[in-house]
């Protein structure tokens, strides 16, 4: 067997960034993967040439490794059983929930562990197989927490990054979990970590020094003897491609859908908007009550003002998902049966995924963007509603518990958890002066242009190569510079 190509840049996650779709007549088909690492990403791997290693999305063999968009995809095999058990279970049932401040209870189950530990091997075995000697590896998420160090172990030449998409919890969240050590260890396998806010890399460097006994100066965490490395965590905070998406939002096609939506609602005075996964981190419940409470009390009334929310399906088997997706569906069809008239509907709620061309049009007819997560790390939907209100219109409400919240401190701030509160700030952003939207609008429009995606996988790559120490002021590396920034 000949051995496999080798690259200097690989990126390792769980997911490709296409999906293998079966159709019923057995031919196989690719499509983008939906989420935010996907989305950012894609926009650093067009401009490296490199490989990605991750799972192609169906249980099962995994297919050759192939070429697409200019990318070499290594699709790593995952059985039914591991989906279930690494995926399903503690990826998405015991750390994501740990990871985002407990909003549903996290499930302990010894044999979801001990399947983490063996697909994260998998991981690393595929990714030092691709892998040319001294090659930069930059592994995502908290799916492959094991992943450094085992490529450590493997491939002491590599220099490894790790990015955390997701919140790093407070030291007394983290402490919980039963397997706490290793996954510690695991992480600081690698050279460089990144976190999506300072207050999350903070937590991990208190997790570290406190439960493995990790020496902290600064960001720096110093590994004892024998090994004796030193480790940087900092925020390198992520952004979308916000000049792609002004382009986008400024074409034609883009214009007209926006117009066509909005006619389609009956060309409400306002329409409002919401853009999320169905998850309980989105805090979509909260936002329907306070949305539900404004509607009962008169103070928003369809047809002039209207709502819609897309729900994009996510994570259907896990039990918490299906509930969530009841009691969002349950309370929808509620505030409708009330207060919709013959004619309109109060509450537009879609359950399907669109097209990006449909999102940035969307994002463009939305008078007001409701983003009200209990905890996120980062949320980039905020971020591309920003990035196409191309005519500094349109009023963002904001929840403080995103890393957006951190950058966007002009939009409208709130607390889901405080009804009244959110209430009270949709009616600000809908009846604001004008003047003082635009000013808003402004402010926002330039912090997610000064720090889009490039900057981002930029600043991550500069840290990467420079750790344990932070890369000089004004460093900039020309190979790391987009087509776009020369
Ligand atoms: C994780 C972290 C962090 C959504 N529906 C459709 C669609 N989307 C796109 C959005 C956006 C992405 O998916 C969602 O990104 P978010 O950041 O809002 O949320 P997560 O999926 O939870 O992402 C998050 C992110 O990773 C990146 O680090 O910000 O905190 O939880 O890009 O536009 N895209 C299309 N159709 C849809 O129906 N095409």
């Amino acid at each position: 067997m000949s051995s496999p190509e080798q690259f200097e840049f690989v990126v390792v996650a769980n997911r490709l960034p296409v999906d293998r779709v079966v159709d019923p007549d057995g031919t196989t088909q690719w499509r983008t993967s939906p989420g935010g690492l996907v989305t950012a990403m894609e926009a650093v791997m067009r401009v490296s040439d490199g490989a990605w290693v991750g799972w192609a999305g169906q249980p099962g063999d995994a297919p050759a490794p192939f070429d697409e968009d200019e990318i070499h995809l290594v699709p790593v095999p995952l059985s039914a059983e591991e989906v279930r058990d690494y995926y399903e279970g503690f990826c998405n049932d015991t750390i994501w929930p740990i990871y985002h401040d407990v909003i549903v209870s996290a499930t302990f189950r010894r044999t979801w562990w001990s399947t983490y530990e063996r697909v994260n091997r998998r991981f690393a075995e595929a990714t030092a197989a691709v892998a040319a000697p001294g090659a930069t590896i930059w592994v995502q998420d908290y799916q492959l927490q094991l992943v450094p160090a085992m490529l450590r172990e493997l491939r002491p030449d590599l220099r490894i990054g790790w990015f955390n998409h997701i919140p790093f919890p407070a030291v007394e969240l983290f402490a919980q979990l039963p397997w706490r050590g290793h996954i510690l260890r695991g992480l600081l396998g690698a050279d460089f970590l990144g976190f999506q806010r300072a207050d999350d890399a903070a937590n991990f460097r208190r997790s570290a020094a406190r439960l493995a006994g990790v020496e902290v100066e600064g960001e720096v965490l110093s590994l004892g003897e024998p090994d004796g490395r030193r480790v940087r965590a900092a925020a390198v905070p992520i952004s979308v491609d916000s000049r792609q998406l002004d382009q986008m939002a400024r074409s034609e096609s883009v214009q007209r859908r926006a117009a066509e939506i909005r006619h389609s609602l009956g060309d409400p005075e306002c329409l409002i908007l919401g853009v999320d996964r169905l998850d309980y981190t989105k805090g979509i419940r909260h936002r329907l009550k306070a949305y539900g409470e404004l509607l009962a009390g008169g103070e928003v009334a369809p047809p002039r003002t209207t709502f819609v929310q897309i729900a994009t399906p996510s994570r259907e088997r896990v039990e918490a998902y299906r509930n969530l997706r009841e009691q969002v569906e349950g309370k929808v069809g509620r505030l409708n049966g009330d207060h919709s008239p013959i004619g309109t509907t109060a509450i537009h709620y879609i359950h399907r995924s669109h097209p990006r061309q449909d999102m940035a049009a969307l994002f463009l007819a939305a008078d007001v963007m409701l983003v009200t997560p209990l905890r996120d790390g980062m949320n980039l939907v905020a971020k591309e509603y920003v990035a196409c209100q191309v005519d500094e219109g349109g009023a963002l409400v904001l929840s403080e518990f995103t890393g957006a919240a951190e950058e966007l401190g002009d939009a409208y701030l709130c607390n889901p958890h405080d009804i009244e509160g959110l209430k009270q700030t949709i009616l600000q952003a809908i009846t604001d002066d004008p003047e003082e939207k635009r000013r808003r609008m402004r402010a926002l429009r330039e912090a997610v242009v000064e720090n889009d995606v490039h900057t981002w996988s930029r600043t991550f790559l500069q840290a990467l190569e420079h750790a344990p120490e932070p890369p000089p002021a004004g460093d900039e590396d020309p190979e790391l510079l987009s087509e776009d920034d020369r």
